[in-house]
């Protein structure tokens, strides 16, 4: 699904105004300066496209940002993921692999759309979005009890929650949307009521961790891509709180009996090989938390991206 197999976009996203902990927005820093980059141009061999800045977006801060149906910095979060949705569409739709560091994930809003709008112009396809986090970011502003955008990115990219047109997530078309039915949960263990809730109703396909003890993260895996089917655009989007507090201690919404760092890569490695990845967001590595787990879980975020990207 991409132009050749080394050609690389990256977009490094300093963003964190979809949650209220500081730090998130110097991951994208974090992970360049313990030679990502290198890494990716010398191992792994890809061409890398990269703009060479931390996008912090500020000139599209808005003066005041009012809560609206809940959420905060709506404004805010909605600039953002509009322009960053522009800027991994046009890595994607020239045929590149789209690597995004966040940021927390309400970035993904903006990654998704972006990826799913190219790989729909390019090759007609609807893509599929596998989601390795502890929790479902699939709330609503209505079933929000946080307010936190980041918790709510899945349900604007499946049009679970909508907004008019005018509204701060207008901006998002059915160009840019994913079916509920092409997206695969690795990893839950922290699950709203509310989430539960849409994640039953609309028949979502979710592995939580309780799956992962029971089958085993090989069958897991299987289970997950048979149920994509092979063929299909992947992107995947991961949530460094995915991984057990004890390999990655430095993130915003931490909860323990989580994946260990093999079985994370683990999971990069099952999607790099099915030859389909066509984009990665690595978010929520917070190196201000936990301050003397920040470099591990900097380097377990890298560890992630390059098993992602063919590293074994
Ligand atoms: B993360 C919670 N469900 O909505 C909420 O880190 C947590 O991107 C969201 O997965 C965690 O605030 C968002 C309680
Ligand atoms: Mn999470
Ligand atoms: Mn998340
Ligand atoms: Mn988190």
């Amino acid at each position: 699904f991409l132009s050749t197999k080394t050609e690389l976009g990256l977009v490094a996203v300093g963003f964190s105004g979809g949650q209220c902990k500081p730090g998130v927005d110097a991951a994208p820093m974090a992970l360049i300066e313990s030679g990502l980059v290198e890494q990716l141009k010398d191992d792994l061999k890809y061409d890398v496209h990269y703009d060479g800045q931390v996008h912090a977006y500020a000139d599209l801060m808005p003066k005041t940002d009012p809560d609206y149906r809940g959420m905060k910095k709506p404004k805010a979060v909605c600039a953002v993921t509009k322009q960053l949705s522009s800027q991994v569409y046009e890595h994607a739709k020239k045929g590149r692999f789209v690597l995004t560091l966040g940021g927390d994930h309400s970035i993904a809003i903006g990654t998704i759309s972006g990826t799913a709008k190219a790989i729909r112009e390019r090759l007609g396809r609807d893509m599929a979005v596998i989601w390795v986090d502890a929790h479902a970011d699939i709330n609503t502003p209505e079933t929000s009890d946080s307010g936190n955008i980041h918790g709510m990115p899945v349900a604007f990219l499946t049009g679970l929650a909508n907004d008019k047109p005018d509204a701060p997530f207008g901006w998002l078309n059915d160009d840019q949307r994913i079916s509920p039915k092409k997206l695969v949960y690795i990893g839950l263990r922290d699950v709203d009521r509310g989430e539960k809730k849409i994640l039953r109703d609309n028949g979502i396909k979710a592995f939580s961790m309780h799956d992962i003890d029971r089958y085993g993260i090989g069958k897991v895996m299987d289970m997950a891509l048979g149920w994509i089917g092979s063929d299909t655009p992947i992107h995947l989007s991961f949530d460094i709180d995915a991984l057990d507090p004890m390999w990655a201690p430095s993130t915003g919404t931490a909860v323990r009996g989580g994946l260990t760092l093999r079985e994370g890569d683990f999971i990069a490695e099952c999607v790099h090989e099915t030859g389909s990845l066509v984009a990665l967001d690595l978010v929520e590595v917070n190196p201000s938390l936990e301050e003397q787990g920040a470099a591990e879980t900097v380097r377990a975020g890298v560890s992630i991206v390059r098993s992602s990207l063919g590293d074994t």
